[in-house]
């Protein structure tokens, strides 16, 4: 638990006593752990999990392994515009979406070893009831603010365009496609009203402004509470975190709408609110009140005693609302706690490119655990040690190979292996006595037990990457000390000393497997399993009494294999389909409106003629720009076109190509140009030369 001493007892007498209790770490009986709830819109990405899960399950992991009472809370987020809009394109309800997905995501997490105590969903019967119950009490004591305002409604779908159902162009930094609530390339949190150009997702119409009202939430009375609060209460908060939340309230909070004109969600449950449902983001994080409910009768204990250490486990991209707007929602409540940290992670990238799901660029967790089985660690192991934990990092392929061969299976794999069969070999399985240490021994034990304090820092204070690299050091100091201390070599001299290396090698096979625990839960199971030896628990770090002399060990299995290059390759083979099926799709989705309807008399006009390029070059000082000399089989003549950033001039010659040779000459560059060779305009790929399928006559005509 967090105990820093900060003071000796001596100087605390020397201060006055309510500067030593702001110092002093509180100590929580229990802890509730919540991770935010993944939309049941799609599958769960490794951004999700480098983001929310991995580092949500380490923690509660750890506290379970300390004997903490501590419970794990998530659950699927059902409501909101995502959902609706997937329905939508599929031209199903969003029943049948969430059901779908919240299975998925469900049975991934198991899979992957996410322990949550509950994963519930917000569509269940209890979260109903709490919800509206929550927002009932706000009501009817007066806590919401009601306004009626314009707001964008689309006349064709005949419904109000709320959140990600409007889209146009951000303000701040030009994305056509940012929704009325966020834009996803630049992060802003955006209202309908400030983007540009904006058009309906429903119907692709321009919608027009209509009379609505809805209940607000007035932050800005919350604003003292919430200064107080974080400002000066938790300045021991991740720094974006807490810089986010700053900015926010420097900038100064105001109201916020609570409901939406939908007809997916939960009914606002008072008079005169037909039509409407609970904004996705109120009704959301009373989703972790309601997954503890299901979870056990004695929810309030974790919710509403403040002898429980909350700790919210989110992605940036949710602060505002785990900080500010549901603190503020709990505190109109009242009679609730609020987190004590929220230890929001930065974004993962992929192969240098941002996750998305609209995109295709992810890696989907179910997909790799069917492409990787008994792979779960692995995928824990380098999300964790490449976690976003203070600035966007990224996943590749590679480095997902290289930490497997050169840390899993090289580092921790290797030692545990040698450890066990060695013992297997020399002493047929049974643990030797630990006879007299050696200096060097003492000084590893020393070292490992140094490690132990510092690990226990580095989870309590979020910092799971250097957590990791300490759980992995107790089997780099093993793997040291058997390379330093040699057994295979001493055995043939000195087998009495064997036992006492092989001896010290086991407990520190067994401080391993409790040290990688929250990080990688199945190969620690794995170690304990050829150990033959019940887990001991979190105290017995450090300690080299873990195993009896004289216990009978299992059978030695390899903890982890090599992955080999093809494995890789047909990853990267994915992700470039992925890309060029965006690509194609890009291109589709740009293709030109058709131009005005032409008579035949306009269009016989044209004289298109297949004519070949006899000449071409550059026209001097220009960049664009290529003097050809063609053959159009009327005559030889000069063509000047805008084509030079997408050919060489050598490659163009003895092309056969169709030519406008009745275009009215025009002069460029002073050079007199005599018709237009025609191309294709690709959206992605640019100018695209056209030819005939088979070699034609010059002059032949195009028609
Ligand atoms: N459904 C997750 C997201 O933004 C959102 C979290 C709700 S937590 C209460 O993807
Ligand atoms: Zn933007």
């Amino acid at each position: 638990m967090e105990q820093i001493t900060v003071f000796t007892v001596g100087a605390a007498c020397r201060r006055p006593a309510l500067i030593f209790k702001s110092f002093m770490a509180k100590e929580f009986k229990r802890y509730l752990i919540t991770s935010a709830l993944p939309y049941a819109n799609g599958p769960v990405h490794i951004g999700h999990l480098a983001g929310v899960y991995v580092p949500s399950d380490i923690y509660t992991r750890y506290l379970r392994l300390r004997g903490r009472d501590v419970i794990s809370v998530c659950g699927s987020d059902e409501h909101g515009v995502p959902i609706t809009i997937k329905a939508r394109k599929e031209g199903v309800s969003p029943q049948v979406i969430v059901d779908r997905y919240h299975e998925i995501i469900k049975e991934s997490f198991r899979r992957l070893g996410i322990s949550f105590d509950i994963y519930s969903r917000t569509s269940s019967p209890t979260h109903y009831r709490t919800a509206s119950d929550f927002f009932r009490k706000l009501y009817d004591e007066g806590k919401f603010i009601e306004r009626t305002s314009m707001q964008y409604y689309d006349e064709e779908a005949q419904t109000f365009l709320a959140d990600r159902y409007i889209v146009g162009t951000c303000p701040r930094c030009g994305n056509e496609r940012a929704y009325g609530d966020q834009c996803e390339q630049c992060g802003s949190t955006l209202s309908p009203d400030e983007l540009i150009d904006p058009h309906s997702a429903v119907s692709g119409s321009v919608p027009v402004k209509r009379e609505t009202k809805h209940w607000y939430l007035p932050l800005d009375r919350y604003e003292p509470f919430l200064r107080e609060w974080i400002l000066e209460g938790h300045k021991e908060w991740k720094s974006n975190v807490y810089g986010q939340c700053k900015s926010w309230l420097d900038l100064g909070l105001q109201p916020r709408a609570v409901s939406r004109d939908l007809d997916w969600g939960i009914p606002v449950p008072v008079e005169g609110a037909e039509g409407k449902v609970l904004y996705v983001w109120f009704d959301a994080p009373i989703g972790y009140i309601s997954a503890t409910k299901d979870l056990t009768p004695d929810w309030e204990k974790y919710w509403k005693s403040e002898d429980t250490k909350m700790v919210h486990f989110i992605g940036k991209d949710n602060i505002v609302f785990h900080c500010i707007v549901f603190p503020s929602m709990l505190k109109a409540h009242g009679g609730y706690i609020l987190p004590e940290n929220v230890p929001a992670n930065e974004f993962l990238n992929l192969e240098g490119d941002k996750i998305s799901t609209s995109r295709n660029w992810a890696v989907w967790l179910h997909e790799y655990l069917d492409d990787f089985p008994g792979k779960e660690d692995v995928l824990r192991y380098v999300l964790c040690a490449n976690a976003p934990e203070t600035k966007d990092n990224d996943f590749t392929w590679k480095d997902f190979q290289a930490r497997n061969n050169n840390e899993l299976v090289a580092v921790l794999g290797n030692f545990v292996n040698r450890a066990l069969v060695l013992t297997k070999k020399y002493f047929g399985g049974r643990v030797p006595a630990c006879g007299a240490m050696t200096d060097y021994d003492r000084a590893t034990v020393a070292e490992l037990q140094g490690i132990r304090s510092e690990l226990e820092g580095n989870i309590e204070n979020f910092r799971f990457r250097e957590a990791l690299k300490d759980a992995m050091n107790f089997a780099r100091i093993g793997n040291k000390y058997l390379a330093d201390t040699e057994p295979w070599k001493v055995v043939k001299s000195d087998p009495a000393r064997v036992e006492t290396i092989l001896n010290i090698a086991l407990q520190i096979t067994a401080n391993v497997a409790v040290a990688i625990e929250p990080f990688m839960p199945f190969s620690s199971e794995k170690i304990l399993r050829m150990l033959a030896i019940e887990r001991p628990t979190w105290d017995d770090l450090g300690s080299m009494s873990v195993i009896a002399a004289g216990h009978e060990i299992g059978e030695p299995q390899l903890l982890f294999e090599k992955i080999e290059d093809d494995v890789i390759e047909r990853q990267l083979a994915k992700l470039a389909a992925a890309k060029a099926a965006n690509a194609a799709a890009e291109a589709a989705s740009h293709v030109a409106e058709q131009k005005e309807e032409v008579s035949f008399d306009d269009f016989s006009k044209m004289d298109i003629r297949i004519s070949t390029i006899v000449a071409a070059e550059k026209v001097a000082k220009t960049k664009k720009l290529l003097k050809l000399t063609v053959d159009t089989g009327i005559d030889r003549r000069t063509i000047v076109s805008g084509i030079a950033e997408y050919f060489k001039p050598e490659e163009l010659v003895g092309r056969q190509v169709p030519v406008l040779v009745n275009l009215a000459p025009r002069e460029l560059k002073g050079i007199r140009s005599e018709g237009m060779i025609l191309m294709a305009e690709d959206a992605v790929r640019g100018l695209v030369m056209m030819r005939p399928e088979e070699k034609v006559t010059d002059g032949s005509q195009v028609g």
